[in-house]
């Protein structure tokens, strides 16, 4: 993940579950543009190869525009097929071997680890360009069944030196522990797209905070 990784820790948007993609690309440009983001992960739950398809194609050009690395959550076969610049897999989805082979050598693949120093091994030895951890806080998003810990993320910047990335009900308020521990990478969903000031403010406090965390 060296072409997204410049500042200590950087944000890694997630989408909301459900979009409409045509309103949901002015809310993504706002975002983009309103400060450093590293990554965007489109991941939508729920909906037919052809939405993921056209939702790409809004999409992608807007992330392009900024910069912005763009990833798809759990589908390496149609992450290859439309360009995007990697795939993010679940402990449930296809294997590291499947999505690599699907990705190819270039594209980045991402891995869910949930709290597990093993799994994250595993993943890294195996070639994923990044490990994510979660989740942290308590979130809305994901039933999510683990928690993690802090020290998890600190063992891991402290051991390795394959970027991490921290996700789970991370905000403005919440995230400064985690990027002392070491993230590379905050994910967010809800605190930025469902912000009351909307996700370009959001992406502004985040910064901020990052900022003032990482010094
Ligand atoms: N994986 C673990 S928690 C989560 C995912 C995809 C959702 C994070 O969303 P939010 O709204 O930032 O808690
Ligand atoms: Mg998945």
């Amino acid at each position: 993940m060296n072409e997204i990784e410049e500042a200590d820790c950087r944000l890694y948007l997630i989408s909301p579950p459900q979009i409409d993609p045509k309103i949901f690309r002015d809310d993504l440009a706002a975002a983009l543009g309103a400060g450093d983001v590293g990554a965007f992960q489109l991941r939508i739950k729920g909906v037919d190869d052809d939405t993921i398809r056209r939702t790409i194609d809004i999409l992608l050009p807007v992330a392009e525009a900024q910069g912005t690395t763009f990833i798809l959550n759990d589908r390496p076969d149609l992450a290859a097929e439309t360009g995007c610049d990697g795939v993010h897999i679940g402990q449930d989805d296809a294997g590291y071997k499947e999505a690599r082979a699907c990705v190819g050598p270039e594209r980045i693949v991402g891995v869910t680890c949930k709290n597990s120093r093993h799994l994250a091994m595993v993943a890294g030895e195996q070639g994923a360009d990044y490990v994510a951890f979660g989740a942290f806080f308590p979130t809305q998003t994901k039933q999510a069944d683990t928690q993690a810990e802090l020290e998890t993320l600190e063992w891991w910047s402290e051991m390795m030196v394959l970027p991490c990335v921290a996700i789970g009900g991370i905000t403005a308020e919440n995230c400064p522990p985690l990027v002392r521990a070491g993230a590379d990478f905050l994910s967010v969903v809800s605190a930025v797209w469902n912000h009351p000031e909307g996700p370009a403010r959001a992406v502004e406090e985040f910064n901020i905070v990052i900022a003032a965390a990482s010094a």
